[in-house]
């Protein structure tokens, strides 16, 4: 009974700080929103989307060669690129990218491709859910 009470209590709490950042966002970047709608169809000559697209992923972190600044993923399947799940080694952006990360924890990152079947990590979070 306690338990259920601070668990619906916080439930509370999280949802009324939810409804209150997701308002917040609307509120504040509605505005630029439309102005970047608006200019889209205008601007017309959009760098082709394979060249520039960055894939979003998740994975398992089996290795962090700060030295080398590259890190070894077992990720899962990434249907832009497209690929199947596999382990496999990156470069990344920014050695201090991988101060951020641990072996064996689950991880959520980008990938931006840098040459033929090439990518290099350019965001790596610990994945939260
Ligand atoms: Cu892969």
């Amino acid at each position: 009974m306690k338990t259920s009470r601070i668990t619906t209590t916080t439930l509370m709490l999280l949802s009324t700080a939810g409804l209150a950042l997701a308002e917040g966002m609307n509120g504040s970047s509605s505005m630029s929103n439309m102005n970047n709608m608006d200019g889209m169809p205008m601007s017309g000559a959009m760098a082709p989307q394979s060249a520039t697209q960055v894939h979003h992923a998740t994975g398992i972190v089996k290795n962090v060669d700060t030295a080398a600044g590259r890190v070894t993923i077992t990720h899962g399947p990434i249907n832009s690129i497209p690929w199947p799940a596999m382990t496999m080694g990156f470069p990344v952006k920014d050695k201090a990218m991988l101060d951020q990360i641990t072996v064996g924890e689950k991880v959520d990152f980008d990938l931006m491709p840098t040459g033929k079947d090439q990518f290099m990590v350019i965001r790596i979070n610990p994945a939260h859910g």
